[in-house]
């Protein structure tokens, strides 16, 4: 007995059990904050414990190539999602996972947050090199020990991981970090890849419903008054208008109408708001998709899946949207971005939302390269061409112009900074950022011109939105929280993170200006378009003509745990791994109490009914499969 267990605590089996479980221990506080070495035992080294035994079970010679290998995959996986948490704040699924060797894709930008510290997780592997250069040899169990010891593993460890499955398979997953804290890592990617997959139970609450009475219903769970849109005020205002939608990488509110160092950031939109109708009070709503997310909102007016772009879902899918809508109007629709189109997937995108064609890198070329594509100057140019040639051909068309430039990490090229930033900010992200975004207004201005000119303006309605925040995570160091909190006169919060301008302008129509309050997300964009067309939506849409309902209730996921949600006062975030529920005041940007134990605040009603409009929409978009 005495010679067996010595023989075990010589093994690999014993070396690379105590060395994984050190990870776990040590990811699981640096991801979730929890120190519970309880817990990355059970949770997870319960399914390690069955590869490994099974490694012992299965192979009689080569297993510390399978130890190395096991080790080497999971070391890598450790710092793979310590990165991705710092860069998105959130904890990557198996989707995410698998989506980071995309060419061209944000990843580089990732490895900028690497940590010296991160090499911790490899350290064994130099100690093996010692311990195998100093004893050249490695006792492993006798076969037999082992084959009983083993097996007594694997059962006892399948037990243990199908237990915590059955226990755990019909809990929401409201948030990825909070579930892994309760319940593994692991088990985590197993719910979430459970309740994907076994979708089809997912009922549609309004089947067989008059499209009327669905709309109705969504509207109530908003707080509004169902009002068919052609009945709205300046309904088709901007009827047999073209429409022109740029969406604009990374632009974040807060740069709107201000000055650094006497210079305007976005000197080209602040003069254009004068002319236009603009939302300051635009919420992002993406999931994991980001940029094709904000895509698939503004076309479609449904709630992104969340946890996996919804990109890789609509293979074959005609999805009711914008340029469908407007093809029945007789409208050309375009999408026009300057990276590979397969990234994202939106060579399948495409087809689903109903485009008649695409613009993609190969239209653009690589010359004038910032970042991943092309300079946005040399981008709106070869645009403007495709546009021209596009209206002389069509009498109307519909245009989505995604620009590329302002991407993390925002190094432009010395010639284009245009910004003389004061000393604090030369080299910092927040300097950074705004370099580039002052960059992407000066050749918007180019493009507004080259539209005047080309008399695509006069005849068109031109919309501007922001698709996801630029400026949050671990990219922003104290100093960059410093120079904001100083350039804001506040807090840099969530708030202001997720707030992106939204700007809609119908040249000469004087009734269509002036600033709306009115809180808004990325799903109101689509209705408040179509209103000013006159198009009635044909289908169903959980957003809504902004400029005509006041009270909104918004959600978002994968950003902020499931069931968070906007509403016109405040912005409820609900409970992460790391933080109980917590309530931003929308005018202070300050946090506000909340009684949690009285079971009739209105907040846990608000909850379920974002948690209901969520479901609806995914159920809708399951329906049109
Ligand atoms: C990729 C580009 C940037 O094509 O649109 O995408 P993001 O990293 O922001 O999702
Ligand atoms: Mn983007």
């Amino acid at each position: 007995m005495k010679e067996s267990l010595k023989r075990l605590l010589k093994s690999y089996f014993f070396f690379f059990a105590v060395v994984l479980t050190l990870k776990f221990i040590l990811l699981r506080y640096w991801l979730l904050y929890d120190f519970n070495p309880f817990a990355s035992f059970w949770f997870e080294m319960s399914l390690v414990l069955i590869v490994i035994s099974m490694f012992e079970l299965i192979f009689k010679r080569g297993k510390l190539v399978l130890y190395l290998f096991l080790d080497l995959l999971l070391s890598s996986l450790f710092v793979g999602m310590l990165i991705y948490e710092r860069y998105f704040g959130t904890i990557p699924t198996y989707y995410d996972l698998s989506q980071l060797n995309q060419v061209g894709s944000v990843n580089e930008s990732m490895w900028i947050l690497f940590e010296k510290t991160d090499l911790v997780f490899f350290v064994d592997f130099p100690i093996l090199v010692l311990l195998w250069i100093f004893t050249r040899k490695w006792s492993y169990p006798s076969i037999k020990t082992s084959k009983l010891a083993m097996t007594g593993v694997l059962v006892g460890s399948l037990i243990v991981t199908i237990v915590n499955f059955q226990m755990n398979k019909d809990e929401a997953v409201l948030d990825n970090a909070l579930f892994a804290k309760e319940n593994g890592f692991f088990q985590t990617q197993f719910v979430q890849y459970y309740h994907e997959n076994s979708k089809s139970e997912t009922t549609l609450a309004f089947t067989g419903e008059e499209q009327n009475v669905t709309l109705k219903r969504i509207q109530e769970l908003k707080g509004n008054d169902y009002v068919q849109m052609s009945e709205h005020e300046n309904f088709g205002i901007a009827k047999d208008r073209n429409l022109i939608v740029i969406q604009i990488e990374s632009l974040q509110d807060f740069v709107i109408g201000k000055s650094i160092n006497g210079q305007e950031i976005t000197p080209t939109i602040n003069q254009w708001l004068g002319d236009s109708l603009y939302f300051p009070d635009v919420y992002q709503q993406i999931g994991s998709g980001n940029t094709s997310d904000a895509e698939f909102l503004m076309n479609t007016s449904l709630y992104p899946l969340g946890n996996q772009a919804t990109t890789e879902q609509v293979g074959g899918m005609q999805l009711p949207s914008l340029p469908h809508m407007l093809g029945d109007e007789g409208y050309h629709s375009v999408t026009m971005h300057a990276d590979d189109v397969t990234y994202w997937n939106r060579d399948e995108l495409y087809p689903a939302l109903g485009f008649d064609d695409y613009y993609a890198k190969e239209f653009y070329g690589e010359k004038d390269t910032i970042g991943f594509g092309p300079s946005d100057g040399l981008f709106y140019e070869r645009s403007m061409d495709a546009l021209k040639e596009i209206s002389s051909n069509h009498e109307n068309f519909y245009a989505h112009v995604l620009s590329l430039t302002s991407h993390t990490p925002f190094e432009m090229p010395e010639e284009k900074k245009g910004l003389r930033l004061p000393e604090a900010y030369e080299g910092t992200l927040t300097g950074n950022y705004m370099q580039s975004v002052h960059y992407a207004d000066q050749v918007l201005g180019d493009f507004f011109e080259d539209l005047k000119e080309a008399g695509l303006w006069d005849n068109s309605v031109i919309a501007l939105y922001g698709d996801h925040s630029g400026l949050h995570g671990k990219l922003l160091k104290s100093e960059d929280q410093d120079l904001l909190k100083d350039f804001l006169g506040e807090r840099y919060s969530l708030l202001n993170r997720f707030n992106i301008p939204f700007i809609v302008s119908v040249p000469g129509e004087k009734e269509v200006t002036g600033v709306v309050d009115h809180i808004g997300g990325q799903i109101d964009m689509m209705p408040t378009l179509l209103n000013l067309l006159g198009v009635e939506p044909d289908t169903i849409y959980f957003g809504h003509n902004l400029w005509h309902y006041s009270e909104n209730l918004l959600g978002m996921r994968y950003y902020v745990p499931t069931s968070s949600f906007f509403n016109k006062e405040t912005f409820f975030i609900a409970k992460n791994s790391r933080f109980d529920e917590r309530i931003l005041d929308l005018t202070s940007n300050e946090r506000i109490e909340n009684d949690f134990e009285n079971p009739s605040s209105h907040f846990e009603d608000e909850r379920k009914d974002i948690l209901k409009l969520l479901q609806w929409s995914d159920a809708y978009f399951e329906s049109l499969k």
